[in-house]
């Protein structure tokens, strides 16, 4: 090969180029939950935000849905390889919701209604990269999609974004969750192609 060929591979993707390597566009909005669907009802939804010194937010229906929205559209990546361009959704920016939590945590661990977890830096829930959502392509968000609410962090791999979303753990220590400790990469970056541990 011609010397100016080397680095290509390591190029990040041209604009317009949205598909992250080995990824390919779904058709339609799969469904992948790791056990049956939680049925949670709005009256008795609750969230709540812990920090690494125990003190504890939390949020009712009313309370999270009356806080400001954004009406974020975005690309999403599964792992298993699907991605879906340009989906709309509706819910509030974790900037908004943390913005009176103090804490100097590091890390956040995601519990779910159903015991799914999930853990990232609390660095990538902020600055306008993740949302507690609720509403989806102008509907209320499905309970098979993560509804009353769930959790979107469309820059990472879709295991990330929690369905049926009930506590942010904030900690000085990362702990893997479910996935995560089933060898599925720590951080999960999709342009990085961050599936399993060890990539
Ligand atoms: N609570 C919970 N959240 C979850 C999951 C799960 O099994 N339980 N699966 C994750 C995975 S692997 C993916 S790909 C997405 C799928 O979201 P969708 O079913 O809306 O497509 O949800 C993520 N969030
Ligand atoms: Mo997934």
């Amino acid at each position: 090969m011609p010397i100016i060929s080397r680095g290509f591979h390591g190029r990040r993707p041209e604009p317009g180029k949205k598909l992250p390597p080995g990824q390919y566009e779904a058709t339609g909005f799969p469904v992948l939950s790791a056990g049956p669907t939680p049925h949670v009802t709005k009256d008795r939804w609750e969230l709540t935000v812990t920090t690494e010194v125990g003190r504890r937010h939390a949020w009712d229906w009313s309370a999270l849905t009356a806080l400001p929205a954004d009406t974020p559209t975005v690309d999403l990546h599964c792992v298993t390889k699907w991605s879906k361009f340009g989906t709309r959704w509706q819910g509030v920016s974790l900037d908004v919701l943390l913005a009176d939590v103090e804490t100097a945590a590091e890390y956040a661990l995601i519990s779910s209604y159903g015991g799914y977890t999930t853990n990232l830096p609390l660095a990538d829930l902020l600055d306008g990269k993740a949302w507690i959502v609720y509403g989806y392509d102008g509907h209320d968000l499905t309970p098979e999609h993560g509804g009353p609410a769930r959790l979107l962090v469309p820059h990472l791999y879709l295991w990330k974004s929690a369905k049926w979303v009930r506590g942010i753990e904030l900690r000085e220590d990362d702990t893997p969750g479910f996935w995560e400790s089933a060898g599925y990469h720590n951080y999960g970056d999709p342009w990085q192609e961050q599936r399993y541990w060890g990539d």
